[in-house]
């Protein structure tokens, strides 16, 4: 396998020294400029197109720039975009109920990014720890799961187990209890502390690499947790909303969580737009005054979000994910291939586990798959996530298959 040289066009790379002097390195983005997307495809600064495998971390779960969401975004842009929560507004009234009937809640609680509704659920399940379970004030522990991810703020890294997400910017938040993700067992012996308020989990792990628990797991952590007084708290920010093949991860095992957080897709990747569901004994233990945000429901969200939960239903986008995905991953066991130790995933949230002996195999992978037109990411080493837009058709997908089993020849 040759070392790895990308060779990078001029433009490209004015591009890239310009981010690299004015942007923070937060990141380390493929060598690539995007500047136009459509469906499943983006195109870069050379008019290069490209299958997207990563739809913005499963934010574009209906295509990028979806029309009908787009229209409604620009009309509503139009007409008023906030009004802050001081006063009501008309979309955002529309929005309640819709989304609450949907998911089949009592009340939502509208926050922008993913982050701000995780830890809009954390306050939540300490205050109904507080005020419900009787749980001493200050006293309030949420469980979490190892190689979880949700999100960088201080309070949600403070439970993270990432070295790289946590380490170098404490002092750390108190009140979590991490446990094995998928064993049961460990959260039979961590709900026993009566101080326990909530178990917070993705329903599958995504940043470590689209960890599918066991069948079963969910169903079970939630009766768990129903057995000791303890919410369920399901993260599904990006497991959610069609992506796995039914609306939410949960649904795969009919477990309904005390506190449901969505983001990402809920706005079509418009803008950033997340929401926290719940009944009424723990969404009421807010109480004015007591939690908000300036953008949160504001009705241009608040109609993008009813747009792009349409374009959902409408397009049957759950179903077609879940037939692509088994195309997906059904193809790729098909080949048998010697550096492919598993494909592994729901619907069309996927990942492969790159066998090889170089540490940088997936990397090397991943621009092989840039120079060949299609997009994605390697995670946690030596896996390759894969989350194409949901509207991906049969013969797309086909043809990405055969541009990621021909990149692997570069590995020979
Ligand atoms: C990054 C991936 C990571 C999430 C879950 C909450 C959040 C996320 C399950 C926070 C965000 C993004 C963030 C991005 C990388 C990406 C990601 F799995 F989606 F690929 F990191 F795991 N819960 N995930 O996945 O939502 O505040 O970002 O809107 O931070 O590098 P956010």
């Amino acid at each position: 396998m040759g070392n790895q040289s990308i060779s990078i066009d001029a433009l490209t790379e004015a591009y890239i020294q310009k981010e690299e002097q004015f942007g923070a390195h937060n990141y380390h983005p493929l060598p690539v400029v995007l500047n136009r997307g459509e469906r499943v495809y983006v195109w870069d600064v050379n008019g290069k197109r490209f299958f997207d495998f990563l739809s913005g971390y499963s934010a574009v779960n209906q295509g990028h720039c979806h029309p009908k969401i787009v229209d409604v975004f620009v009309e509503q842009a139009r007409t008023l975009t906030l009004t802050s929560r001081a006063f009501h507004s008309e979309k955002f009234v529309e929005y309640t109920e819709y989304i609450t009937t949907l998911f089949g809640f009592d009340k939502v609680l509208p926050m922008n990014g993913g982050v701000e509704a995780v830890e809009t659920a954390i306050k939540l399940a300490r205050r109904w720890g507080y005020h419900v379970k009787q749980v001493p004030e200050g006293q309030a522990k949420v469980i979490t799961a190892a190689e979880n991810f949700h999100g960088r703020t201080l309070n949600v890294i403070s439970f993270s187990t990432d070295p790289v997400a946590k380490q170098g910017f404490g002092p750390y938040m108190e009140g979590y209890l991490t446990i094995p993700y998928n064993d049961l067992e460990a959260l039979k012996q961590a709900v026993k502390d009566p101080n326990v308020v909530a178990y917070l989990v993705e329903p599958i792990q995504g940043e470590a690499g689209v960890v599918v628990p066991d069948e079963g797991y969910l169903k079970s952590a939630a009766q768990i947790c129903r057995d000791a007084n303890v919410l369920f708290i399901a993260d599904e920010i990006q497991t959610g909303l069609a992506r796995t093949g039914k609306m939410l991860a949960c649904d795969h095992e009919d477990v309904r969580p005390d506190i449901l957080i969505l983001g990402k897709a809920l706005s079509g990747g418009t803008m950033p737009i997340s929401a926290v569901l719940a009944d009424d004994e723990i969404m009421l233990t807010i109480q004015p005054g007591e939690h908000g945000s300036t953008f949160g429901g504001s009705p241009l969200a608040a109609a993008t979000a009813m747009a792009a939960l349409q374009v959902l239903i409408e397009e049957n986008l759950s179903e077609q994910a879940d037939r692509l995905g088994n195309l997906f991953r059904d193809t790729i066991r098909s080949w048998n291939h010697p550096n492919i130790t598993e494909v592994r995933g729901k619907g069309l949230l996927n990942a492969i586990v790159v066998n090889h002996s170089n540490q940088k195999a997936a990397e090397i992978l991943c621009y092989e798959l840039l120079q060949n037109g299609l997009l994605a990411k390697p995670t946690h080493g030596d896996k390759i996530r894969f989350a194409p837009p949901l509207v991906m058709t049969e013969s797309e997908l086909l043809e990405a298959l055969d541009i990621i089993q021909k990149s692997f020849a570069v590995l020979d």
